[in-house]
């Protein structure tokens, strides 16, 4: 194999400025806050602790390492399907290591993961594997998302999983429970720790399309 094969990435996304990524974090935690202070959230809080806790610290239960991205496709080093098709095709060599700017309108929390939804442009479609939405009907892009945290042994790859999940509810009909109108915009509760809370703003920011190695 050549040098280059030998270097394919973990993954290809993009990665959000760090002044970006600080305005994220913050989001996150004003939000894991008003969940604890708040009594819909308390009523639910078994679905967060099986064993019959009463207290639950978002903040520790979700932990995060490495930098906050969205992922555009995961390469598993040139093993995942796909991978080195997507590694050697033009729009990804053109793109590679230029800034475009991510589009966030809505955070979501399951006992599982927390993360917040990305819709993607048409131009930033482009780059968005084909079968990242396979299993489902749901329009292309609808995975685009920035994994916040993961609950204890929950592995990365879950956030998409979870958020699938949640727009297929939401293609059923399933309105959810209109728990509240929070200074961030509007909380819903769909059953099963299931939350989703729709900004009253989206949070727009620069982001660098870019791959990860280690
Ligand atoms: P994420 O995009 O939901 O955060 C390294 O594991 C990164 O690649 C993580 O960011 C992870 O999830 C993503 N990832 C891991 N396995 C994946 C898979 N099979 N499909 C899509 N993304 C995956």
């Amino acid at each position: 194999a050549s040098l280059e094969t030998f270097c394919y990435p973990l993954f290809y996304g993009w990665f959000p400025h760090h002044t970006f990524r600080d305005q994220l974090e913050g989001l996150a935690k004003d939000f894991l806050k008003t969940l604890d202070s708040l009594e819909a959230f308390k009523k639910h809080i078994s679905d967060f602790t099986p064993k019959g806790e009463e207290v639950v610290n978002l903040e520790q239960y979700f932990q995060h390492t490495g930098p906050l991205h969205c992922t555009t496709k995961f390469c598993d080093y040139g093993n995942a399907p796909g991978a080195k098709e997507y590694i050697e095709s033009q729009i990804v060599q053109q793109r590679y290591g230029s800034v475009t700017e991510l589009e966030l309108p809505a955070l979501f929390l399951t006992p599982r993961t927390l993360g917040v939804r990305v819709a993607l442009t048409l131009e930033q479609l482009q780059l968005w594997p084909s079968d990242a939405e396979a299993g489902t009907t749901l329009p292309r892009g609808s995975r685009g998302h920035i994994t916040l945290g993961c609950a204890q042994g929950v592995e990365p790859v879950q956030t998409g999983v979870d958020l699938l999940q949640i727009l297929q509810l939401q293609q059923q009909g399933r309105e959810g429970e209109a728990v509240g109108d929070l200074e961030q915009g509007q909380l819903t509760y769909y059953g099963d720790g299931v939350w989703v809370l729709t900004l009253r703003e989206s949070r727009v920011g620069p982001a660098l399309f870019s791959s990860f190695h280690c």
